[in-house]
């Protein structure tokens, strides 16, 4: 339950009220995303675990997996309309990675890092993407979904890149479930999980290991300045769970100190966490590696999202969408299209 000053805190600052998602065929209920883009970047504030757990998604299907190389990163499409992505049924409508507020044009409200209308660089509360080694979405719990990779400046730019360690295990069964997480820094204290179907690619044989039991994130102040008493959580980290009912593992400290994927809430890592494997060595031939769909990839070690494109799934050239080919939703009916685009925020 949310305290009542909590409450009052969030009421205040619900001037600023628009969300973002990942978008991605691989998430859970990507069919009902494309014909209802409200149904993904809904606000998650208050809500009943039902609808805030996998979005309320968890039993549709998705429509694909993400590929996570080990080593390696990937870039995820982050946006608070499918209209920005390279998914949007008009081209036309599509914005030019990199450019000013692509993930949200004439929104800045939409990235939280301001209680007004603008950004604010040094507010971004980042956001990060967990793993849960089970093959079926009902076996995921908030106890073994564990964050593997955060971005500090997320959200920023619609084309965000995630390193994924170079020890992680592929996946005993078939696949893996993920999801991304995001929390609103400032506006309303929204709490956004997206999940979608993923697979690890590129484990070494000799250097993957397992991945230990995560605990819940708190709040430490920052490594230049902790809170006595209040020592850095090192390894395995579950997702930070806020704002809703149902599951929680988060104290509320203060509206300047909201909870996010970075160094004052457990998070000092910017990129892999590198500190969640147990040491025990993965055996090499025990997992079977299905061959991953479609995906935005970039190679390891490469800062520049443009730099390296894996040919034949992705072209990020400049007069050309991103197009994830084998993967490439239906689009959606006009009358709809239209009647999505003007319910925007
Ligand atoms: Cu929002």
């Amino acid at each position: 339950m949310i305290s009542s000053s909590l409450l009052a805190l969030i009421a205040l600052s619900t001037s600023v009220q628009a969300h973002q998602s990942i978008w991605h065929p691989a998430v859970f209920g990507w069919n009902q995303h494309k014909d209802d883009p409200g149904s993904m970047i809904g606000p998650l504030y208050d809500l009943p675990q039902s609808q805030w757990w996998f979005r309320g998604h968890a039993n549709e299907p998705t429509a694909g997996v993400v590929d996570l190389p080990a080593g390696g990163r990937i870039t995820l499409e982050i946006a608070c309309h499918i209209a920005w992505t390279s998914y949007s049924p008009d081209p036309k409508s599509t914005t030019v990675p990199g450019s000013y507020l692509d993930a949200c044009p004439n929104n800045p409200g939409s990235y939280h890092t301001s209680d007004y209308d603008r950004i604010d660089p040094t507010q971004y509360s980042g956001c990060a993407l967990g793993i849960a080694d089970v093959d079926h979405v009902q076996d995921v719990s908030p106890e073994n979904l564990t964050i593997f990779s955060t971005n500090q400046t997320c959200v920023s730019t619609k084309l965000t890149s995630f390193e994924v360690p170079d020890q992680m295990p592929p996946c005993k069964g078939k696949k893996c479930i993920c999801a991304w997480f995001w929390l609103a820094n400032k506006g309303q204290a929204n709490f956004y999980m997206t999940g979608f179907d993923c697979s690890v690619s590129g484990s070494p044989g000799s250097a993957a290991r397992r991945i230990g039991k995560p605990v819940p994130p708190v709040f430490t102040g920052s490594s230049t300045s902790p809170i006595p008493g209040k020592p850095a959580v090192v390894g395995p980290k579950q997702a930070i769970y806020v704002y809703n009912q149902g599951y929680q593992n988060t104290e509320w400290i203060g509206n300047l100190d909201r909870a996010g994927y970075h160094d004052k809430w457990s998070f000092p890592i910017d990129g892999a966490q590198t500190d969640i494997f147990t040491g025990e060595l993965v055996s090499p031939g025990s997992n079977s590696v299905t061959s991953p769909q479609a995906n935005i990839k970039v190679s390891a070690g490469s800062k520049n999202v443009q730099a390296s494109v894996q040919q034949g799934i992705v072209d990020l050239s400049r007069n050309s969408r991103p197009v994830a080919r084998n993967v490439r939703p239906q689009h959606m009916r006009r009358s709809k299209w239209r009647n999505a685009m003007s319910n925007l925020h």
